[in-house]
């Protein structure tokens, strides 16, 4: 039953910050994903290995998941535990991998990327951690797809993966499992779940908008059949093969529909929003929003709220392009506050030589070291519980982080849909004026520093460049990278912070906007690419 199928090498298969990403009908051309498959076996020798199998239930899903199985039957795999049809939501595969002490994941999807037939399709690998691989691994897989010749697969027919149970092809034995159970087990080990359910029984009203993506499921189990909270309470809650046509991308411009419902008179006291793999979250009050950068502040200034962080934290870490509003918290707790390259993966040396209890991004994810992959639901309890605990409001949680620690007015801009090699330009030249830049006035901004962003990992040595920043002398910041999951083109972010330690009360846009004139005369964004303004800013 076991075929050898010749195959020629496509030569865009490289994995960029999380996973390989690429347009859902490029990855339906003849033999792409399975190439890309047998590139990862042919580097990992899968023989006698077990894999955590699922995805968020997007378009291709479905048949991805079946060639995946034929292959990794073929291919020598001991073991495969899968989600119940198919779904497992990221968070949930880091968890399996950890509690079941397997050997990685593949878990298929293109996170927050629009879904659908014209949409994006994707597939993150991770290993034994629970966490991506590092770039050490996507170099050799790119390499491997680059010269690959065949790929094994079994001739068998489509496995039933609506059963929960065991079945078997070939030598390899695959377990069906509840996608939902194992990750509910792990979230009651962190939070007081009594506590939140007095939450909801007093009255309390929320939120959750699962974007018809994966988490939908999730959330049902675990804030209505849970915690108590009235149905209706999760919204879009069936995962759709094209997320009903939303871009599930939980920020203010893909989710506004949630954002106008919280800022409505029906408001409910707090809402969320997770994105299409659920490892992201938005976190809203009423008539408020808390920016990812401060929420992992708050999150860090009250994690003695949570039964599992209450005798303290080891450390935090955050990406170079998110706010420091973590680390002036992490100051004044005298923890250690790490800062790495933008992707996940690079927290997870973090997370396992016991450096580092929470971390997150500014593009909405955080995180523990519960499991290796942001977490949207663990961020939501977390949330509701430093709620039930302090009977205080968003808005009073986040009003008070800032007077204690002052705050930190933060915007990403992206332009999107950008010519790569104008891109690459771009950043090119930029960087070699960098240097010239240092010491430079802009009206009232002063330039201290400019420089890329190396990271040297303190565990294992390895050094990464990504993005340029330049440092003012009031402690406003800029970041300029290349976005690295996007399916075509090339998407330029801008990174904009500014804090203030008296000054709490203004319009984030408005205060950024000098930042965002100095970003865009001297990257010369306009001139470079046609922009004057940028295609999102969340
Ligand atoms: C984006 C975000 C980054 C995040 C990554 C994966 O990457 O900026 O912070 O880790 O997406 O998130 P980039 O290279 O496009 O800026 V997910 O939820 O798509 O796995
Ligand atoms: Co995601």
């Amino acid at each position: 039953m076991i075929k050898t199928v010749n195959t020629t090498p496509y030569s865009d298969q490289k994995m960029g910050t999380g996973g390989l990403r690429k347009k859902t009908q490029a990855v339906m051309q003849p033999n792409y994903f399975e190439n890309f498959i047998q590139s990862i076996f042919n580097v990992i020798d899968p023989h006698g290995k077990t894999f955590v199998v699922g995805g968020d239930g997007r378009y291709f899903n479905d048949v991805a998941i079946q060639r995946f199985i034929k292959m990794a039957a073929a291919n020598g795999v001991r073991k495969l535990i899968i989600g119940q049809n198919g779904f497992m939501s990221t968070p949930a595969g880091s968890n399996v991998i950890l509690k079941r002490k397997t050997d990685g994941a593949f878990i298929f999807s293109a996170s927050h990327n629009p879904g659908g037939l014209n949409g994006d399709f994707g597939v993150k690998y991770s290993n034994q951690t629970g966490g991506q691989v590092p770039t050490s691994v996507t170099d050799k897989i790119y390499a491997e797809t680059q010269s690959i010749s065949s790929y094994k697969i079994c001739e068998a027919p489509d496995i039933n993966l609506s059963e929960i149970g065991q079945i078997r092809l070939e030598n390899t034995e695959i377990e069906i499992i509840d996608p939902v159970n194992d990750y509910v087990d792990m979230l009651k080990n962190i939070f007081d779940f009594d506590a939140l359910r007095r939450l909801f029984a007093s009255g309390f009203t929320m939120r959750f908008d699962a974007m018809n993506a994966v988490t939908g499921p999730y959330a049902i189990r675990i804030f209505e059949e849970t915690l108590g909270a009235p149905k209706g309470t999760v919204t879009q809650a069936v995962p759709l093969p094209d997320f009903g046509g939303l871009h599930p991308d939980p920020n203010l411009i893909y989710a506004k529909h949630l954002v106008d419902f919280m800022f409505s008179d029906k408001a409910t006291d707090f809402a969320a929003a997770n994105d299409g793999d659920g490892d992201r979250n938005m976190i809203l009050g009423r008539k408020f929003f808390v920016t990812p950068s401060d929420s992992l502040a708050i999150l860090t200034d009250n994690c003695r709220y949570v039964p599992a962080y209450k005798n303290g934290i080891s450390g935090v870490a955050k990406s170079a392009a998110t706010s420091t509003a973590v680390c002036r918290v992490a100051a004044a707790n005298k923890l250690p506050c790490y800062i790495v390259p933008t992707g996940w993966k690079y927290f997870v040396n973090l997370m396992d030589s016991g450096r580092i209890t929470l971390c997150g991004e500014e593009s909405f994810g955080t995180g523990s070291s519960h499991i290796r992959e942001k977490d949207g639901i663990w961020a939501v309890l977390f949330w509701l519980s430093i709620i039930a605990a302090t009977g205080k409001s968003v808005e009073e949680i986040t009003r008070e982080n800032w007077k204690k620690y002052g705050r930190s007015y933060y915007m990403r801009f992206d332009f999107e849909g950008l010519d790569t090699s104008v891109a690459d330009k771009l950043m090119a030249d930029l960087e070699n004026k960098l240097p010239s830049l240092k010491g430079q006035d802009f009206g009232s901004y002063k330039v201290s520093e400019a420089a890329p962003f190396i990271y040297h990992d303190p565990v294992d040595g390895s050094i990464t460049q990504n993005g340029l920043v330049i440092d003012f002398t009031n402690g406003s910041k800029i970041t300029f990278r290349l976005s690295g999951t996007g399916s075509s083109g090339a998407t330029l972010r801008v990174y904009l912070e500014r804090p203030e330690y008296h000054d709490l009360d203004n319009d984030t846009y408005d205060m950024v906007q000098d930042l965002l004139k100095i970003a865009m005369n001297v990257a010369e964004i306009p001139q470079r690419t046609g922009k004057t303004k940028a295609d999102v800013n969340t």
